[in-house]
């Protein structure tokens, strides 16, 4: 049963006075982007005929996605966080830039305020009995193939239960656990002493979870290490890994799985003499390619509430 009130003046009218559509106040930016998805969510209960029933339950849903402080987790998991980065691809494309690394997403648990460090960081501070050594290394270059010094290279990952320092649940982990920045040496060169991570699962009794229980989802990553690179004269990069292997690769609920980001997992000795846990650990090479401003404008830095600390 379609009502179709829609169209009617009636409802025309009382989307422009709650949005405020003609007045001169407020802002209008806002306005139009409030009144659009108004306009649609009135539009979608009219054509579904979703009922009262079910508009209340999404309202309330919103209140506990709320409370969970989930939002962030759930734009990753509906895919929007993807959708940014498909229309910020599309925007390199027309504009002819390409050979940088890929982006991906950001996701939810970056946390701002690790100490930078000169070429190379240990950033496993906390012990975790499960999970063995790994070295990530590279070398971070411009699109002509030249290294570039000073790049910093901030890296943030899991530990081997799949939480995150910052945000694990079970308190385990100091601030910046499994989290540094790096300043490449004068040949583009960083490497971060880590642990090998696992991949990451939603909360399950979160909001973003019922709601991907609802859809027949899973809530799971599988295990990745997030980058952030960044260098004068260049695009600030938002890029992830994944760990090869990882069956859960082409099944991510946040869809950051990308062909160029499964860099080789090589089985190495010799951890002693760096200070690792064991001799033999795991190392994975990955190198950037950082892309140039576009008319002398870095258009590809995210502005979002990120949580932050001190060292
Ligand atoms: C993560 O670790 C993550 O990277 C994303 C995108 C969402 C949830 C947890
Ligand atoms: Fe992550």
């Amino acid at each position: 049963m379609s009502l179709d009130v829609f169209n009617t003046p009636e409802v025309q009218d009382l989307l422009k006075a709650a949005t405020n559509i003609a007045g001169s106040e407020g802002n209008p930016r806002f306005k139009q982007i409030l009144n659009r998805l108004l306009s649609d969510l009135f539009k979608a209960i009219d054509d579904l005929d979703i009922t009262p029933d079910e508009v209340w339950a999404g309202v309330n849903y919103l209140n506990q996605l709320g409370r969970d402080g989930e939002a962030a987790l759930l734009a990753a998991g509906l895919g929007l966080e993807k959708f940014l980065d498909v229309r910020m691809d599309h925007e390199d494309k027309l504009a002819g830039l390409d050979g940088g690394t890929p982006r991906t997403i950001e996701g939810p648990l970056y946390v701002a305020g690790a100490p930078v460090q000169d070429g190379a960081a240990r950033i496993d501070l906390d012990p975790d009995t499960d999970a063995g050594p790994l070295v990530i290394r590279g070398v971070v270059r411009d699109t002509s193939g030249a290294p570039l010094a000073n790049a910093v290279v901030e890296c943030w990952h899991a530990n081997s239960k799949g939480f995150y320092s910052h945000f694990d649940p079970t308190g385990a982990q100091t601030d910046f656990n499994l989290r540094g920045a790096v300043r490449t040496d004068s040949e583009g060169k960083y490497e971060f002493r880590t642990l090998m991570p696992v991949g990451y699962g939603c909360p399950p009794q979160g909001a973003t979870q019922q709601l991907l229980d609802a859809l027949g989802r899973h809530g799971n990553r599988p295990a990745h290490v997030h980058l952030f690179v960044s260098a004068d004269q260049q695009r600030k990069l938002t890029t992830q890994f994944n760990i090869e292997g990882d069956p859960l690769i082409w099944d991510d609920f946040a869809y950051a799985t990308r062909e160029a980001l499964i860099p080789p997992v090589t089985d190495k000795t010799g951890g002693a003499e760096l200070g690792l846990k064991t001799d033999a650990y795991k190392e994975i090479e990955f190198d950037v390619v950082l892309t140039g401003l576009l008319q002398g404008k870095d258009n590809q830095v995210v502005n979002r509430l990120r949580a932050s600390a001190q060292a």
